[in-house]
């Protein structure tokens, strides 16, 4: 480890240094998927302090000529049995309905909108106009991989991501303590009232919101809860490893590198974890904004509240 002081300069503005170290990942009072609470060793890293922002990934795309998923229309080999009119280049929008809906299917409130993209956030006609500081969204993982690699960084384990997310409190419910609202004060922008018909907008924002908008986390990390969930390179598990005996045998820089535990029930595309929750996440649907959340997210899926930030692993540290 000994990685608990930075190593020279943040690598690029806008990093913050979280100390290495041996914490508790997961939880034991939500959702199983958070189960089991485990000791995890990290060493130390940069991370951004904010989601990438629509400037920053307009910036990448100038610079590369990159072409994101939701812009090129899937291969039917890809998705035998689809339907043609589905293979078309799109992305997911959240449409809010006009009254309570059954929440046991997300049809109900996501569609599959033609032409939707990262420029594009609610379909053809809409454009980014007004979001520059807010965070990118319909972006894949491999997008979230390609800007990260231009931008010498990598997309955060899902340790090393809840490391940062906790903000140094121990086992803490949220990332700022176990209080959802403060004093009254929103710490994040998630959805209040009854998810997907009724937004209460006690955080201002029905959307998105621009990254630096909420109070920082002990670390000086914006949104690490709500806003837009958050890509990590670990492949999904529908559970934790098992804690090890004593926190000294503790796993150091674990990642889940296998896809084979990550399928859905009858799907044939791996998930990767996401984490932080989003702007959609309500206590009566989904109440993961929260750092010991975890959502398997399919690889190739794009939706409009999904981003992403990156780390630096100082060199000769990190995942091996
Ligand atoms: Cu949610």
């Amino acid at each position: 480890m000994g990685s608990t002081t930075p190593p020279g300069r943040a690598p690029r503005p806008d990093m913050a240094w979280i100390p290495g170290g041996t914490f508790r990942m997961g939880s034991e009072d939500w959702y199983p998927e958070e189960r089991p609470v485990h000791h995890v060793a990290v060493d130390g890293f940069w991370i951004d302090t904010h989601q990438v922002t629509v400037a920053e990934f307009r910036r990448f795309v100038k610079a590369t000529g990159y072409v994101t998923s939701a812009e090129i229309a899937p291969d039917a080999a890809d998705y035998s049995g689809a339907d043609p009119a589905l293979l078309v280049p799109g992305s997911l929008v959240f449409r809010k309905t006009s009254g309570p809906v059954s929440l046991d299917d997300y049809r109900n409130w996501w569609s599959w909108v033609q032409g939707a993209d990262w420029r594009q956030p609610e379909g053809p006609e809409t454009t980014t106009s007004g979001r520059d500081r807010h965070p990118v969204v319909h972006v894949t993982y491999r997008d979230a991989e390609a800007y990260a690699a231009w931008a010498g960084a990598s997309i955060p384990t899902e340790a090393e991501w809840e490391l940062a997310a906790r903000g140094g409190l121990d086992q803490a419910t949220y990332c700022w303590g176990d209080e959802f609202a403060p004093r009254g004060r929103m710490m994040a922008n998630t959805w209040q009232g009854e998810f997907p018909w009724q937004n209460l907008l006690l955080d201002r924002y029905e959307g998105t919101s621009p990254v630096k908008t909420f109070a920082p986390n002990g670390f000086g990390l914006f949104d690490m809860a709500g806003n837009v969930w958050e890509w990590t390179a670990d492949f999904f598990t529908p559970q934790h490893a098992d804690p090890v005996a004593h926190p000294c045998c503790a796993p150091v820089n674990p990642r889940v590198t296998s896809e084979a535990s990550s399928f859905g029930p009858g799907e044939s595309i791996p998930r990767r974890v996401t984490k932080g929750g989003s702007h959609l996440c309500a206590p009566n649907y989904c109440h993961r904004y929260r750092p010991a959340a975890r959502q398997g997210q399919a690889v190739d899926t794009s939706t409009g509240h999904i981003g992403f930030r990156s780390i630096v692993r100082p060199e000769s540290a990190g995942p091996t």
